[in-house]
């Protein structure tokens, strides 16, 4: 079976991706076993997880069927920083061969950890992601993702290496330089934050250099939320196929789901990592396909497994099978996360639906920011979004026409007015990793 997923001439497939494909029965057992070791294994070892079972009076036997899961305590992002640093290991150090970090936008980083065949599971489930976007052994990744504490360049080179491509690991930045070796590598497949990428395809034409007319074909993006707006545009500026990856450092780092050939949801690498959709406010689990929180559950990790995660992330189950032929279930894209939500005068807003609107309207450019202030107590929501030279360089009524249409745009899919800025190219910041798009100064003011 394995060797007959290994495509080496068209691509899609890689001995890693058999699990991809096992009949449900089968990967429900395999999810069983490995659930059972992995509660008892944060039983045996991690003190905050034991005492939340002991104060619920369950034992790791009592996990006899794949549904006793929602029995479990959540484990949540806080449970991280109140252990900082090593406070959730459930291996001594001298197993641990890797650390990683993630800032966050408050307080203390948080820490996660790896032993030697954590990174191997790392390693494969990226070479199965990798594969899910159509690369192979013959490929030439340029990895620009970010190295050092951040996992997406690490967990991206790793993932590459498994797969057979050939990594170039120039991380993020250097603008110039990665449009120099796309062209004269003939890079066939790039991996980076969409916001990161856009501005890529902005400097290419800055320099005179056609990314329609190179051998790159697939670009792997992820890291933050992006919308199917945002896609099209980067596969016509770019003349390739961008896909849509998700993970998280707590988990494991990319690697946890991946968009495939139909670009139709990201598939769970479910045999390591157990999804669940909870309703965020009660926390009990919802019913196949409705929206709610993701929860995941690592399933073989071994320096620090979490039970029960509470990503934050919102999202639902596709329930329709996948035309790729993956038996692995699928998620809809994450447009938002429970906490990224503000609101303006009562009304809910998601940056991602700005970005919707504004993408929509011709003559702007997808470099935008959101700032919030407050005046005499009320909130007030500007958008600055860059318009292309020629608008910027027409005539006041071109500037005045898109003005109008935006703000149509916007009233439409929110329900609200908002103050609209303008802005020549460049001016808002460029990001390299993650891109900032909500600044809020509500309490300076
Ligand atoms: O961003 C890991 C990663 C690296 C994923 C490279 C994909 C590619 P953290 O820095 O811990 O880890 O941030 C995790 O980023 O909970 C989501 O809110 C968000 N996120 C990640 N991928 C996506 C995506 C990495 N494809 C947090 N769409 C997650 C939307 C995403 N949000």
């Amino acid at each position: 079976m394995l060797k007959e997923l290994w495509n080496d001439a068209e691509g899609g497939f890689h001995p890693a991706s058999a699990p991809d494909f096992l009949p449900p029965a089968a990967l429900r057992e395999v999810q069983l076993r490995r659930l059972r070791a992995v509660v008892r294994r944060a039983y045996d070892h991690v003190e905050l997880f034991r005492a939340r079972m002991d104060e619920r009076g369950l034992t790791p036997e009592d996990i006899r069927t794949l549904d006793d899961i929602a029995r479990l305590p959540f484990t949540v992002k806080t449970d991280l920083r109140d252990t900082y640093p090593f406070g959730l290991f459930a291996s001594p150090m001298s197993d641990v061969v890797r650390l990683h970090a993630s800032s966050g936008t408050t307080g203390k980083p948080i820490v996660v950890a790896y032993t030697r065949e954590d990174v191997e599971v790392w390693s494969e489930v990226m070479a199965r992601t990798f594969a899910c976007c159509g690369m192979h052994r013959g490929d030439l990744l340029q990895n620009a993702f970010g190295y050092g504490l951040f996992t997406g360049g690490l967990g991206a080179h790793y993932g590459a290496e498994a797969l057979g491509a050939t990594v170039i690991p120039i991380s993020g930045g250097n603008t110039d330089r990665q449009i120099t070796l796309l062209r004269d590598f003939g890079v066939s497949a790039l991996c980076c934050t969409p916001s990161y990428f856009t501005h890529m395809v902005e400097r290419a034409g800055e320099l005179g250099v056609d990314l329609r007319a190179l051998p790159l074909r697939i670009g792997v993006f992820g890291a933050e939320p992006w919308t199917d707006a945002m896609r099209a545009h980067i596969e016509s500026a770019a003349g390739i196929k961008a896909y849509d990856i998700y993970g998280l450092s707590e988990i494991t780092g990319p690697g946890v789901a991946s968009e495939c050939a139909a670009q139709d949801g990201l598939h769970f690498f479910e045999d390591h990592f157990y999804p669940e959709i909870i309703d965020p406010d009660t926390g009990e689990v919802l019913p196949e396909g409705a929206e709610g929180e993701l929860v995941l559950t690592t399933l073989s990790k071994k320096a620090m497994p979490m039970i029960r995660y509470r990503t934050r992330d919102i999202t639902s189950f596709i329930t329709e099978p996948c035309a790729c032929g993956r038996t692995i279930r699928r998620m809809r894209r994450i447009g938002r996360r429970s906490d990224d939500m503000f609101i303006i005068r009562g009304v809910n807003v998601f940056p991602s639906q700005v970005e919707a609107a504004l993408l929509a309207v011709e003559g702007t450019l997808p470099h935008y920011q959101i700032i919030l202030t407050r005046n005499h107590g009320l909130d007030q929501m500007t958008v600055e979004v860059e318009v292309t030279p020629e608008v910027f360089s027409d005539r006041i009524g071109a500037l005045e026409d898109i003005r109008r249409r935006l703000a149509q745009a916007i009233e439409q899919i929110l329900g609200i007015r908002v103050d609209l800025r303008l802005v020549e190219p460049r001016t808002i910041e460029r990001s390299q990793g993650k891109a900032k798009r909500v600044i809020d100064r509500r309490q300076d003011s």
